[in-house]
């Protein structure tokens, strides 16, 4: 493992500047104008852009079926919240997954999983919450961590069985969090198979007080939080993440500016998801203004998933969280490298080009961040090192 030591020469960095990189035993030994080349291979990347691989930070990767014929009801005039009711949503995709196996998730998330790859990404976050049974959640993440044994990438889980209240528990909202969502998350825990631990705090889902209980359990695990906060109306997610600290809150289109302040104070992430606002034709923007003057960290994600954000390429991301949201081009790279890294605890392990870091990089046929942003639908990704190797 790590054999390869590697010279990247003629790299062109974000800022514009030329350097050279040496990677050795998966890390980022040395960069600088010139560095060591002894027992290297070389690489002359000929004047383009080097990044560090991309990090899509927040992801429902992991799933079974697809949910295009809801997709047409909400073309016809039906409302996410509608579909849900009528026991569409996120309970139709419970259904095809816990007739999943763990192998039938794993192939059918792959391709998935290869496109985020093609464009550069070398860390994943994944989350559970389609199962909404201990077993199927379990295998969700089973299926995640799978994932990261079968290609060169690192692969975040979280715990998100406060995704959705299943059928069988529509009467007693507090049976699940105690007989799924906790005691999952014990065996879970137990398996390994846990990163960190999130919720969907909406009127169509969970309340600050019910995921409340899921933090406490976290914590006393000694796992991170997160959550899904402010995405279709202000419910004082982002104010409860940051007062236990969490590592991010996500989507906040309704967040304010008090949030943002809190966010920042605490140094939770703000995970701006312009998929799932696009999808939705929502009209309510993230206070991007605010999350800035706080000097609130943000992030950009996919949401990858089946419902409300099917979309698997982070370049796609950051263009509209450019056109959408009005972040800037620097943002929207930091925002799918170093704060991605933060948002998952990783900012010591990868998503800068520093030594001591996971040698983790992309390597663009341009010259500029501007060029990786303003296409649509284009990959300009020639090669990838992950933990230093060239894959
Ligand atoms: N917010 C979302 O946008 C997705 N989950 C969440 O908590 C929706 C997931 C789905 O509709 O399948
Ligand atoms: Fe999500």
């Amino acid at each position: 493992m790590h054999s390869e030591t590697w010279v990247l020469t003629n790299a062109r960095l974000a800022d514009g500047a030329m350097a050279e990189l040496r990677l050795e035993a998966g890390r980022i030994a040395s960069i600088g104008a010139s560095v060591p080349q002894q027992g290297a291979r070389l690489h002359d990347c000929g004047g383009r852009l080097l990044t560090p691989a991309l990090i899509d930070c927040h992801t429902h990767l992991v799933y079974a079926g697809n949910r295009a014929r809801e997709f047409e009801m909400r073309l016809n005039g039906a409302s996410y919240a509608e579909i849900a009711a009528a026991g569409g949503g996120i309970v139709s995709t419970m259904r095809a997954v816990r007739e999943a196996s763990v192998e039938d998730l794993v192939a059918g998330s792959l391709p998935r999983l290869d496109a985020l790859l093609a464009e550069g990404v070398g860390t994943v976050e994944i989350k559970s919450g389609y199962g909404l049974s201990v077993e199927a959640e379990l295998n969700m993440l089973r299926a995640a961590r799978a994932l990261a044994r079968l290609r060169k990438v690192r692969i975040r889980t979280t715990w998100l069985a406060a995704h959705a209240l299943p059928p069988e528990y529509r009467h007693d909202r507090a049976g699940y969090i105690d007989n799924v969502v906790l005691a999952g998350l014990e065996v879970a825990h137990a398996e390994g198979l846990v990163d960190a631990v999130d919720g969907f705090c909406e009127h169509l889902a969970f309340t600050p007080a019910e995921i409340a209980r899921v933090f406490d359990r976290a914590q006393a695990l000694g796992l991170p939080v997160k959550l899904h906060a402010e995405q279709l109306s202000h419910q004082g997610g982002a104010a409860l993440v940051a007062a236990r600290g969490g590592l991010s809150a996500d989507h906040l289109e309704h967040a304010t500016e008090a949030d943002a302040q809190a966010m920042a104070a605490a140094g939770t992430v703000a995970v701006i998801l312009p998929g799932a606002f696009y999808m939705l034709r929502e009209t309510q923007l993230p206070p991007i203004a605010a999350f800035r003057a706080a000097g609130c960290s943000m992030a950009v994600s996919t949401d990858a998933n089946p419902g409300t954000s099917p979309m698997t390429s982070l370049l796609m991301a950051m263009n509209m969280a450019a056109v959408l949201f009005g972040l800037t081009v620097a943002e929207c790279l930091a925002g799918t490298t170093g704060a991605a890294a933060k948002a998952l605890g990783l900012q010591g392990e990868t998503g800068a080009l520093v030594p001591g870091l996971s040698a983790d990089l992309a390597l663009w046929d341009v010259e500029t961040p501007a060029e990786l942003v303003n296409p649509i639908g284009f990959n300009p990704l020639r090669k990838r090192w992950f933990k230093g190797e060239m894959v």
